[in-house]
């Protein structure tokens, strides 16, 4: 009830980025907006066009359903539609949907008078993914280089690309990306598990404080980031990992196109060994 009550106060007009009035609605618990309306639309034709493209593969185990980029030899060209321009407008589809979804995220959060966190952090998803289908390929001169519409041949492109370079967990960005991987699950874990021990006691015990908390910390590992804090450092980690991400695969290629166990040359070529 609390809930219906807030969203009644909060559920007027204003703080759209485009089309003023329009569109500015709710249906059910969902936003709708300008945005709202690409984001469907986008996300539609994309939906329909994996649909044709699965009818002409032969397949409808949705594991094996592939849409595959256009040959290398079309270079950056536009190929025909069933050797890779379905993906070239599948791709524009979901680069559409992504950016439509991120500027519907801004305007709830203008509705709301909130920071724009959570859509800036999507945003760097979508950066992975744009450098992965965009970025690379470009400077690679061919959407070829892109990776495939399916649920397992994304899988077989990641290890092709990967054995590519020999033993991709030399990337020295794969390695920093993994490790802030690593870095948010064990921060989420410390997290959650702190605040469920302070805020969720059993039947008949009281709430603990903040200071609970703080202290908890202080006294195992001598200091205490804070409630603020936490989540703060929570977004870096979590950031931090897309962007290294997508900063190990751009350079593969474009900037590096050797094993990438050969790059640590440089460490047995420093000065002092000889
Ligand atoms: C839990 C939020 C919900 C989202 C879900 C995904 C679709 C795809 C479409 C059949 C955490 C919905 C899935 C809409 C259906 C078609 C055409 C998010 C949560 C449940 N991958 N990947 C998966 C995508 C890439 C890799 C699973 C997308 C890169 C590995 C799912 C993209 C590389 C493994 C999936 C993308 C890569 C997976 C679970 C885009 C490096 C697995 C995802 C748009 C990043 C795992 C069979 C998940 C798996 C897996 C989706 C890109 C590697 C199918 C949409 C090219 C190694 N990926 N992926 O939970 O089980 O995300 O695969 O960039 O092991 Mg992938
Ligand atoms: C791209 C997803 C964007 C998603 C968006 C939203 C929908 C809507 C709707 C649910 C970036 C999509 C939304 C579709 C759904 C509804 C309703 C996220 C993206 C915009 N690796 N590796 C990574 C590890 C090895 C290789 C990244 C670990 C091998 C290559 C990460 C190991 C070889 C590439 C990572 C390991 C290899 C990567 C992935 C361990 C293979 C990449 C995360 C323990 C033999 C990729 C940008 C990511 C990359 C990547 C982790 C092993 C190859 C750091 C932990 C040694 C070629 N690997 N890897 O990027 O950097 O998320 O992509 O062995 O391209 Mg690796
Ligand atoms: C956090 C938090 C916190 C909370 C929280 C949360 C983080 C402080 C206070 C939030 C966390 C959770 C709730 C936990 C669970 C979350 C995850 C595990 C993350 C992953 C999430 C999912 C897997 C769910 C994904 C669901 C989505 C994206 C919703 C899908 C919605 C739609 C398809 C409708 C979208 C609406 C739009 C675009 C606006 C326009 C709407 C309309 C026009 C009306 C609707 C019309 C249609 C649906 C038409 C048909 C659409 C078509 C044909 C196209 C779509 C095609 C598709 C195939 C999808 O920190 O603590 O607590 O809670």
């Amino acid at each position: 009830m609390a809930m219906l009550s807030f969203e009644k106060k909060y559920r007027v007009r204003g703080g759209t980025l485009i089309g003023g009035d329009l569109f500015d609605f709710w249906v059910g618990p969902f936003y709708v907006g300008f945005f709202g309306v690409t984001t469907v639309l986008f996300a539609a034709l994309g939906t329909a066009l994996i649909f044709y493209g699965a009818s002409q593969g032969g397949t409808w185990n949705p594991w094996q359903i592939s849409i595959a980029p256009p040959d290398l030899k079309y270079g950056l060209g536009l190929a025909p539609l069933m050797e890779g321009g379905l993906w070239q407008i599948i791709t524009v589809c979901a680069i559409g949907a992504f950016s439509s979804w991120a500027l519907r995220e801004v305007e709830i959060c203008r509705k709301l008078g909130m920071g724009y966190h959570v859509p800036f952090a999507f945003s760097v998803a979508i950066f992975a993914y744009v450098t992965l289908v965009v970025i690379r390929p470009v400077l690679l001169g061919a959407w070829g280089h892109g990776f495939p519409y399916g649920i397992f041949s994304h899988l077989d492109w990641v290890s092709n690309v990967g054995y590519q370079y020999l033993h991709f967990h030399y990337n020295p960005a794969h390695m920093i990306a993994v490790t802030f991987f690593f870095t948010t699950t064990m921060a989420l874990a410390l997290h959650g598990s702190l605040i469920l021990s302070a805020s969720n006691p059993k039947k008949g015990d009281v709430m603990k404080t903040p200071e609970h908390e703080n202290t908890f910390f202080r006294d195992a590992i001598g200091y205490s980031i804070g409630a603020l804090g936490i989540h703060r450092l929570g977004l870096f980690l979590a950031l931090s990992a897309g962007f290294w991400s997508a900063v190990c695969i751009v350079i593969s290629g474009p900037f590096w196109t050797r094993s990438w166990p050969e790059w640590w040359g440089w460490w047995l070529e420093l000065p002092i060994w000889r």
